[in-house]
């Protein structure tokens, strides 16, 4: 198998896991979170910035990258890491997410789903085969099955079909990949928000050879609470030797409840996107860098922080930045709140290793505060 998870020590306090996942681009240290790179880059960052961010994996979108430049680009190449310059671990979403929230005048069938480019309209199609042949021609080291996040609300029974299909589809996935010898084809567990749903789900495709598995469907407008509740009905019916990814999900307080409750991988747009319009996270909670307050300051954007950013500028000289529409100021603050994201996990990992990830939670949150993402 292409990808092996090897567990090192689960928090006596907590339960959460601390592991390393095992790839043909270097091991993961899990819990851990990936940056997003939708679009074969992480927006405005650098593979070397990465690096020194200590970014372990990265995600990428076969969506955006098929539909341009298309995979053909990509296989020509050599692959993904070779097209962008990342010599680390890549996991490709399979599209079955981007299609629903992106793409115009979508039609699903059993076949795959037929929608038009957000780009230029094009007609396309995704299938799971589709979905295996971009991916295989990335050459991500993980890849995603095809799945259906179904909108939230959503009726039961259309939540039940749908989950089926969505299995179907894995199974197809899995007998259309060329390439399980070095990549990892992870299937994705739906159900919405009925638990016996994410029961029927998770066994359906555990029962299926399948070197990881994420968990969808999740964040998609529900409260902390009731995703919260999801996982609880989900996690312990993965199998304990293999990674469990909790898809799209990254603000702080998430990223520490889903390791409570056995969640090994995490990816977000949540540090890049709101980076980029002058929000960020610190050690006491967000901090929208535009406001006059910061107009004269002249701190780091966090004092716990000894990032690049905060080594180096204020918050004025950030704020103005930002004001003036220079570049620059996106650069570090999505520098900033990725760094803060990845110091975020490793803290958690060392709390697990220490078997108080508990305490660890109830400090941070003290300091971050609450249903503050
Ligand atoms: N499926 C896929 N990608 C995703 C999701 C999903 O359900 C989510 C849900 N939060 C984010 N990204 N394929
Ligand atoms: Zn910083």
């Amino acid at each position: 198998m292409a990808v092996k998870y090897e567990l090192i020590k689960v928090c006596k306090q907590s339960g959460a896991r601390l592991g390393r996942v095992h790839t043909p681009h270097g091991i993961i240290e899990t819990p851990t979170f990936m940056p997003v790179g939708t679009q074969a880059t992480v927006k405005t960052m650098s593979p070397e910035e990465l690096k020194s961010m200590e970014a372990q994996i990265i995600l990428s979108n076969t969506y955006h990258l098929f539909i341009r430049p298309g995979h053909e680009i990509v296989r020509q190449a050599g692959g993904l890491h070779k097209f962008m310059n990342w010599d680390r671990p890549i996991l490709t979403d399979s599209g079955g997410f981007q299609v629903f929230s992106l793409a115009n005048m979508r039609k699903i069938t059993e076949e795959g789903v037929t929608f038009r480019s957000h780009l230029n309209g094009d007609k396309l199609f995704i299938s799971p085969e589709v979905a295996m042949e971009i991916q295989n021609a990335l050459g991500s080291d993980i890849m995603m099955a095809f799945d259906e996040c179904p909108p939230y609300p959503a009726e039961y029974d259309y939540v039940k079909q749908s989950l089926e299909r969505t299995t179907r589809w894995a199974e197809r996935c899995l007998k259309a990949h060329a390439r399980p010898h070095d990549q990892a084809l992870f299937a994705i567990v739906q159900g919405g928000m009925y638990a016996d749903l994410r029961k029927m789900s998770a066994e359906q495709l555990t029962s299926m050879d399948f070197p990881g598995f994420a968990i969808g469907g999740l964040s998609v407008g529900e409260s902390k609470p009731l995703m919260y509740d999801m996982l609880d009905h989900t996690v312990p019916l993965l199998p304990a030797g293999k990674p469990r990814y909790l898809m799209g999900v990254g603000s702080p307080d998430a990223l520490i409840e889903g390791s409570i409750r056995g969640i090994d991988m995490f990816d977000c747009v949540l540090p890049t996107r709101i980076a980029r319009n002058g929000t960020t996270m610190t050690s006491e909670g967000r901090l929208v860098i535009r406001n006059a307050k910061f107009a004269d300051d002249f701190g780091p954007l966090d004092p716990a922080c000894d990032c690049y950013t905060c080594r180096n500028y204020s918050r004025a000289y950030i704020r103005h930045l930002i004001k003036a529409d220079e570049t620059f100021g996106i650069r570090l603050t999505t520098y900033h709140n990725l760094h803060f994201l990845l110091q975020l996990m490793k803290d958690v990992r060392q709390a697990i290793m220490d078997d108080r990830l508990l305490d660890f939670r109830d400090e941070f949150f003290a300091r971050y505060g609450l249903n503050d993402n």
